[in-house]
């Protein structure tokens, strides 16, 4: 038996806030999970600290799907973003507990290696075409394989996915929520043109991905997905919001270009759907929101029986503890598409000093005992906890819509 005997919330802001759970148990072997839910950050730390950690002490850290269960299925209140991202965090830093207590990196306990790396996408963008390809080659230049086009829209101010610092995208940018307009005819116009222009500068030998950023309804997004089908994207993620998952059978109707959706999924129920129909190529689900590894591992195999992939989120929002579960999983994953790799500030990195790495396109693991990533307490008190929200869109004409 490994008993819990304590458990803490580690919340930091080294450039932009993270949640972190950190597990101890009776050996002093510790276990660390992330918790960070891009501008709800607090709600989830309130839930474990208030709702999850006293219900932890004295179990035995060894029974990961027993405490995963007890967790789900005894809130009553199931599914949700915040209870589902409490969840993880406790299961991650139970698996990295138990690869510890191994003395084994985390993916030869899930069944370990089935390729040599998880190919990673970059993100390319630009206040317009030229910046955005000018970007695309600088990824291409340091070995990406695959890179992700987000280019500024002629007659907007702002647009998603287009950050001042080109290598580091932080979307959260204010204490309250900055309003941008957006204009989805603007948008459908700028799209084919960035891609024939990435296709011309950067050749055919490197994966290009769009994220739509769910701003298109199924009939547009099926246009889209048809404009740029010459170009043979490696995906259109988000294209369309997808509570309504049956909406994608439209876009399937019009286009032939993959589909990846899911980083806003918390469990497989938001996919369901999605996949048995072969409504989507990748699904985008991660360790952090959708449960944990024990969970992603679960959505996974079912993609797995209808040819889906999996895609998983890795934007800045995702801390270095969640990157490095994703690789564990990914790397040993049988039906492993792409993993996103934003890549964090070095002030991040210092906080969450780690053992994955990229090369030649690819991130490994490490083989560190466990996740391979420890959270420096000393430093990351350093850096107090600041509110911080994404922004909101709304149409020229004043109404709310999807940022
Ligand atoms: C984006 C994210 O990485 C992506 O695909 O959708 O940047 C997303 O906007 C942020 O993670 C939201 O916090
Ligand atoms: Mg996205």
């Amino acid at each position: 038996m490994a008993e819990i005997v304590s458990a803490r919330v580690i919340v930091t802001c080294p450039g932009r806030n993270f949640v972190t759970l950190k597990i101890e148990t009776k050996d002093g072997i510790t276990g660390i999970g992330d918790a960070t839910l891009n501008g709800r950050e607090l709600a989830v730390a309130a839930y474990l600290n208030d709702h999850v950690i006293p219900m932890l002490i004295g179990r035995d850290a060894h029974r990961i799907e027993d405490i995963w269960q007890f967790l789900y299925k005894g809130a009553y209140w199931r599914r949700g973003p915040v209870t589902m991202s409490a969840i993880a965090a406790v299961d991650m830093a139970l698996w990295d507990i138990k690869g510890k207590v191994a003395g084994l990196p985390l993916y030869q306990l899930l069944g370990g290696a089935s390729r040599d790396g998880c190919m990673v996408y970059g993100h390319a963008n630009g206040r317009d075409i030229a910046e955005t390809v000018s970007n695309a080659l600088a990824y291409q230049e340091q070995g990406y394989k695959a890179i992700r086009l987000q280019s500024g829209v002629p007659g907007l101010a702002a647009t998603y996915g287009v950050s001042k610092d080109k290598y580091f995208y932080e979307p959260a940018d204010a204490a309250l929520p900055t309003e941008s307009l957006w204009s989805t005819e603007k948008y459908m116009r700028s799209v084919e043109p960035l891609f024939k222009a990435a296709r011309d500068a950067l050749g055919w030998d490197v994966h290009l991905l769009h994220d739509v950023h769910h701003r298109c309804t199924p009939v547009e997004a099926g246009r889209l997905g048809k404009d740029i089908e010459p170009y043979r994207p490696f995906w259109l993620e988000d294209a369309t919001p997808a509570e309504n998952q049956a909406g994608f059978r439209t876009i399937r109707q019009h286009t032939t270009t993959p589909l990846a959706v899911g980083e806003i999924f918390n469990s497989i129920w938001d996919c369901k759907q999605l996949i048995e129909e072969q409504l989507i190529d990748y699904i985008r689900a991660t360790v952090v929101h959708a449960g944990g590894i024990t969970h992603l591992r679960r959505i996974a195999s079912f993609a797995d029986l209808y040819q889906v992939r999996t895609g998983c989120h890795g934007a800045t929002d995702l801390s270095p503890v969640c990157m490095a579960a994703a690789l564990h999983f990914g790397i040993s994953v049988p039906n492993f598409g792409v993993q996103e790799y934003m890549r964090h500030s070095q002030e991040t990195d210092a906080v969450f000093p780690h053992s994955y790495s990229f090369k030649d396109g690819l991130m490994h693991p490490g083989d560190a005992p466990g996740l391979g990533v420890e959270i420096d307490e000393k430093l990351a008190a350093t850096f107090e906890y600041k509110r911080a929200y994404l922004p909101v869109a709304r149409l020229e004409d004043g109404t709310m819509f999807s940022w």
